[in-house]
């Protein structure tokens, strides 16, 4: 038995999926053969050939659902024998995906044992219509199960299985992502927290975290294959000061990895973060979001003062670790004047890097549901916020005026520059005036790549975007490392 998890855009560095490398550790821990494969027709289809029994397992977003639903559909096309599932965020919100085309099975929520029980069964010839958290598509009729209990005790699951990508990508990643809990208790109106805690309500404890142990012995593994940097994504890494603490102290004696994590500013203190910089963080990304206390608080949910983030982020520079802010523009209810108000606030937070998006307002999320009550969902609004890849240049509401509309949209393009330069100012307010164009594309993609140098640490990792795609056009496709080319026969 073959799973094979495809992936979009593989070959980029960031793309890597905790979920996926749990699962397959899960499954090669029991014996079954699991790779991670680029989402492309004809490397799948070669991949298949010759192949007996093969599930093609993908892990998605809202924004690549589409993407994978086609390519899935392609693909079966010409091998209607493969067993095709979904899971991960948009699958967990939006199982009656199930009735698409092509798809036998849908998980919804934690799907390590899931996976395994439904792999397991298929192995046998056994049918998997029964197993808990899937949606089961068989002979037309679709099968409905119920949620088992969250995971407890994540000790008890094997180290993710990084080897799955580094086999599949022919570049070696000099960052990767770890995670080392899972569960957040807000409940911000964007995200899909909120939701996931009434999916989950009397199924257990929904904030968990690994010992410091095991996630050390995850950490270890990593410098010792050459790993340069650590992108902790936990959603809120100092949720637990108590942990941080003794992490901190352990990690700086046996790992010492530069690193970055998320924040709250209702989780920052002197303590915690002189722990951190003990560490050796290196950057970190707290939410700022909207400068409006009044969209803070009703649209967004996010209970904070001007003043707990304006000290919050005070905390994190004058310990020297770098302060990356994060906001969203276009909010349902705001205004261009409220978004000027997001340029104000982060100004006199002084960050290192301020990035903002645009909303994506997400089907299922509370801010969805607000956006709705005020008629500003258009009728494709899925189509129109994934049309650019999650990364909206564009908002996906129907703002009622198209000059307001249009000057929030520019003011985008300048955020992170006016951040820095806070007296381009007077001159930003008036070049918003004009149509959008490629200049204020290119302002922007400047400012991303100059943000990610600021950021980045001396050797360059998480360096420059565009340098990176420079460097991929150019130079042939580079060596493997040692240890991957003998593991890849190449
Ligand atoms: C790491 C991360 C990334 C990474 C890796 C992507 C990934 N899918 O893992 C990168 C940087 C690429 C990324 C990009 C984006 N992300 Co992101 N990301 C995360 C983050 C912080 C952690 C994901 C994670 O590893 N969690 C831990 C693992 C264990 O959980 P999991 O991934 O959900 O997987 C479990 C289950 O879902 C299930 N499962 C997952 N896949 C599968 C597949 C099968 C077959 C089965 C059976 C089960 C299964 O089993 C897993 C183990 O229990 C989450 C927030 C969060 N806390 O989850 C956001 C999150 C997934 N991202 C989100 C978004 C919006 C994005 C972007 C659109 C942002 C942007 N504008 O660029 C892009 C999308 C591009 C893309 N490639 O999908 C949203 C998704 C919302 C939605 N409706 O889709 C989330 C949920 C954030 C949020 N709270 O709203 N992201
Ligand atoms: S604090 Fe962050 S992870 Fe938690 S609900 Fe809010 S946005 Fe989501």
């Amino acid at each position: 038995m073959l799973v094979l998890w495809p992936v979009h855009r593989l070959e980029e560095e960031h793309n890597q999926y905790p979920g996926i490398m749990t699962l397959s550790a899960v499954l090669k821990d029991r014996g079954f053969r699991s790779e991670v494969i680029a989402a492309n027709d004809e490397l799948i289809r070669s991949r298949l050939h010759g192949e007996g029994c093969v599930v093609l397992a993908f892990s998605t977003t809202s924004a690549l659902v589409k993407a994978s639903v086609e390519l899935n559909r392609r693909i079966k096309a010409h091998h209607p024998e493969v067993v095709s599932v979904f899971g991960g965020a948009h699958p967990t919100y939006f199982p009656d995906m199930v009735e698409e085309e092509g798809v036998d099975g849908v998980c919804v929520g934690e799907g390590e044992y899931a996976m395994l029980e439904l792999v397991r069964a298929l192995d046998e010839g056994r049918s998997p219509r029964n197993i808990e958290n899937w949606w089961i598509k068989e002979d037309g009729v679709i099968h409905k199960n119920p949620l088992r209990a969250l995971i407890e005790d994540l000790d008890q699951l094997p180290l993710p299985d990084r080897e799955a990508f580094t086999l599949a990508t022919s570049e070696p990643a000099s960052h990767t992502i770890v995670m080392t809990g899972r569960g957040c208790p807000y409940g911000c109106t964007y995200c899909y927290n909120h939701l996931y805690q009434k999916l989950y309500a009397g199924k257990g404890n929904l904030i968990r975290r690994r010992s410091v142990e095991h996630v050390l012995r995850e950490l270890r593994l990593l410098k010792d294959e050459g790993y340069r940097f650590i992108r902790f994504m936990d959603d809120l890494f100092t949720l637990q000061p108590d942990w941080v603490r003794e992490f901190s102290s352990r990690y700086a004696a046996e790992i010492g990895l530069p690193f970055t994590c998320l924040v709250r500013a209702n989780y920052v203190d002197r303590a915690v973060i002189a722990d951190l910089k003990r560490a050796g963080c290196h950057r970190i990304m707290m939410g700022v979001e909207a400068g409006s206390e009044r969209l803070r608080l009703e649209v967004l949910k996010r209970r904070m003062s001007d003043e707990q983030i304006l000290e919050a982020a005070q905390i994190i520079r004058d310990s020297g670790i770098k302060l990356v802010t994060a906001n969203i523009l276009a909010l349902p209810g705001g205004t261009l004047a409220d978004d000027w108000e997001t340029v104000d606030l982060n100004i006199r937070a002084r960050p290192d890097y301020s990035s903002a998006s645009i909303l994506n307002a997400f089907p299922g999320t509370e801010i969805h549901e607000i956006a709705q009550s005020m008629g500003l969902i258009q009728e494709d609004h899925l189509a129109a916020v994934v049309s650019e890849g999650g990364f909206g240049f564009t908002s996906a509401l129907k703002i009622a005026d198209p000059k307001e509309k249009r000057r929030i949209e520019n003011l985008h393009k300048f955020f992170p520059l006016l951040i820095w330069f806070p007296w381009l100012k007077p001159v930003v307010r008036q070049l918003i005036k004009l149509p959008p164009n490629r200049f204020f594309l290119f302002i922007y993609m400047m400012c991303i790549n100059l943000g990610t140098h600021l950021i980045s640490i001396p050797s360059g990792i998480g360096g420059p975007l565009l340098l990176k795609k420079i460097k991929r056009r150019f130079m042939p496709k580079s060596r493997l490392s040692p240890k991957r080319a003998e593991a890849t026969g190449a």
